[in-house]
């Protein structure tokens, strides 16, 4: 019987260190002789939506006018790589996202939009194994390496949308980690949870998001 790959999110504030943790568990991966890739989102590769993100993120100076708008393309670029992930669980690679709905939704709701509005939009998509939430306060990781190059990266904003994390604390895949660590510290947290994870969940069906995920 093949099994199957694992689905790990990574979640965070902006700065908390998702890219780098990512690109060392997937070098840890492969030297370790699992098959994993990363998958980002936005995926600003995505031919119909990337490219109108990557806009925004760089250029958006309206956010009133354009939150839902942006929302359904934020939840779009995702929904256009579900299939692929899918194949590449199935075929066992274990898929490590760096980011997923849990932003979608937590940075909506931090511009004022409802959990009515923001979640069903992510309701099918694939459920992930575990989601890595990087916890850190928001006056660390303005002290990091370009920070407030984007339009969402205020202080101000960030705090909220830690805040409204805190909806997901209860889930069983959401595993918090220490993101004011070391990088190599921060490393080891991430590792020990995908090694007890992986072997795990191989046989386990791939479910997709619902309305408990958000508390619907
Ligand atoms: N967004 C995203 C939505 O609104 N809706 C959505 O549906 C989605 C998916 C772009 C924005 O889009 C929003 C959220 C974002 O505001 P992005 O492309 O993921 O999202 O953002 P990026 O700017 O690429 O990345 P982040 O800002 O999220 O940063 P990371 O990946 O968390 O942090 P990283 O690893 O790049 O590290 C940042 C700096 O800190 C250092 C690193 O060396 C680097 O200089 N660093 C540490 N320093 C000290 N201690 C540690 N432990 C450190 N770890 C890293
Ligand atoms: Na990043």
């Amino acid at each position: 019987m093949t099994t199957r790959g694992a689905l790990i999110v990574f979640e965070g504030l902006d700065r908390s260190g998702k890219t780098t943790q990512t690109e060392k568990l997937l070098k840890y991966l492969n030297e370790n002789g699992k098959k994993a890739i990363i998958q980002r989102f936005p995926d600003r590769s995505e031919p119909l939506t990337g490219s109108t993100i990557d806009n925004y993120l760089r250029n958006a100076s309206c956010i009133n006018q354009t939150k839902e708008a942006i929302h359904l393309l934020f939840s779009a670029n995702r929904w256009l790589l579900r299939q692929k992930i899918e194949e590449l669980l199935k075929e066992g690679t274990n898929v490590i996202v760096d980011r997923y709905s849990f932003s979608g939704v937590t940075y909506t709701l931090s511009k004022g939009v409802s959990k009515q509005f923001a979640c069903p939009p992510e309701l099918g998509l694939i459920r992930p194994d575990a989601v890595l939430y990087f916890d850190v306060d928001p006056a660390v990781t303005a002290k990091r390496g370009g920070f407030g190059d984007e339009v969402l990266e205020r202080t101000d904003f960030q705090q909220k949308v830690r805040e409204n994390m805190k909806m997901f604390e209860n889930q069983s895949y959401w595993k918090k980690i220490n993101a004011n660590e070391t990088i190599d510290e921060v490393h080891k947290n991430v590792c020990a949870i995908v090694n007890d994870l992986i072997p795990k969940v191989a046989t386990n069906p791939i479910e997709s998001l619902d309305e408990k995920d958000f508390g619907l």
